[in-house]
């Protein structure tokens, strides 16, 4: 977009805060200020409707702090919570550990099957089983070494009543085909009301592999929809078309390390790395297509164009929101804590190269302010999560564990 255009959008944007009166967007308009980002973007690219990237700043207005918790972690890349309050978090080179609330690390968790930790690789997103308590039960996303390269793989296992190991792992799915590289795995995992996990692909970033995203034939640049056996989950939305895997929920992603359910309304949400300028939100629903490589606001990184330069087209899905330069995100939760009630239903960001977690404040499915919390840290952060306490707590990928809270 030209800069031209972002007084419109402060505008139209500062409009909707005033006039809104959903839970969360309440006395905000006094707060509406400039955007956050205020570099330049990488293309002229135009949005397909107002607010649909560097919508109007917002601030908290009441006091918190981003707490230190430990830098005992290595990679941390999955977060979370246990029926006690604890979390499991995973480690990229391929073991889990538990951390208290107050910042007291476990031992590496061993029994897990060997991961690929090359590049993007490694042990990423993790799940914990609602009936956990009963069951001990943990689901998670790795890479995987295989003959014919690696793949996004997910495996499932208990948890020993010492904690000690992961007892019984066993691989449930295999996002295949397998590609000899070792970037854009995807790797988050969700369990949805019915009991059936959501799971995160990416299209292995190589030109060769990309246009897989586009292909019901392939698991990779998708989410997917399996059944804790690993099976498609019943009432997907390509059952029974024999050209396509029945465990495709929607399509045409590049790399997906965001998935969370909006448990005001039930929507699965996720965001996905762009390329250069790039970077989406989007909003997910049965069988559809969100147009990677065909339609995209990012370009190379090499700044040449991408396919042919398209940003919308019928029948490909628009991002919620895009940010160009890209943050690289990371992990998303929807905030429902009592702790900072002004947050409530707020949807909270890790990223990675811009070093901060993104606040963005949604209603009717629309953007309507973005606020930078923690920038100050110089901290890439991977994965974010509700505490107990009704806190945020995030990883960093320098192995750190912050509570933002009061
Ligand atoms: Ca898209």
């Amino acid at each position: 977009m030209k800069m031209n255009n972002r007084p419109l959008g402060f505008a139209f944007a500062f409009t909707l805060l005033t006039t809104a009166t959903l839970a969360g967007v309440n006395n905000l308009s006094d707060t509406a200020i400039a955007p956050v980002e205020t570099k330049p973007p990488n293309s002229d690219y135009k949005p397909a409707f107002t607010g649909q990237t560097r919508i109007s700043g917002v601030k908290t207005t009441s006091a918190y702090e981003g707490k230190l918790l430990t830098s005992d972690l290595k990679s941390p890349w999955g977060i979370a919570m246990l029926p006690d309050g604890r979390f499991l978090i995973t480690e990229k080179r391929g073991m889990m550990r538990i951390a208290t609330p107050e910042g007291q690390v476990s031992a590496e968790i061993t029994g897990l099957p060997e991961v690929n930790p090359a590049g993007q690789g490694g042990l990423l997103g993790l799940a914990i089983d609602p009936a956990f308590a009963q069951n001990r039960m943990v689901y998670w996303v790795f890479s995987e070494k295989t003959p014919d390269g690696n793949n996004t793989a997910v495996a499932k296992g208990k948890l020993s009543a010492d904690e000690k190991t992961i007892e019984g792992a066993t691989v449930i799915y295999r996002a295949t085909p397998a590609y000899k590289g070792n970037l854009h795995y995807g790797g988050r995992i969700v369990i949805d009301k019915t009991g059936n996990l959501f799971v995160s692909t990416g299209e292995r970033s190589d030109k060769q592999t990309r246009p897989q995203a586009q292909q019901l034939n392939s698991a990779l640049g998708k989410v997917l929809r399996i059944t804790k056996d690993g099976k498609p989950a019943n009432g997907n939305p390509f059952a029974g078309d024999p050209n396509a895997r029945p465990e495709i929920y929607s399509y045409g992603h590049r790399n997906v390390q965001g998935l969370t359910l909006n448990p005001a309304t039930g929507d699965l949400w996720e965001h996905e790395f762009g390329p250069r300028g790039g970077d989406e939100l989007n909003r997910i629903q049965p069988g559809k297509n969100y147009g990677w490589a065909t339609i995209t606001y990012g370009i190379e990184y090499s700044g040449d164009k991408v396919g042919d330069a398209i940003q919308q087209k019928d029948g490909l899905e628009q991002p919620v929101y895009y940010w160009d330069p890209v943050v690289s995100p990371s992990g998303m939760t929807f905030y429902t804590g009592s702790n900072m009630p002004e947050w409530k239903n707020n949807l909270f960001i890790s990223c990675l190269s811009s070093q901060h977690v993104d606040r963005l404040i949604i209603a009717n499915n629309k953007v309507v302010g973005e606020e930078r919390l923690l920038g100050n840290l110089g901290q890439r952060f991977r994965d974010i999560t509700q505490g107990k306490d009704g806190a945020l707590y995030t990883i960093t990928d320098q192995g750190r564990l912050y509570r933002i809270g009061k």
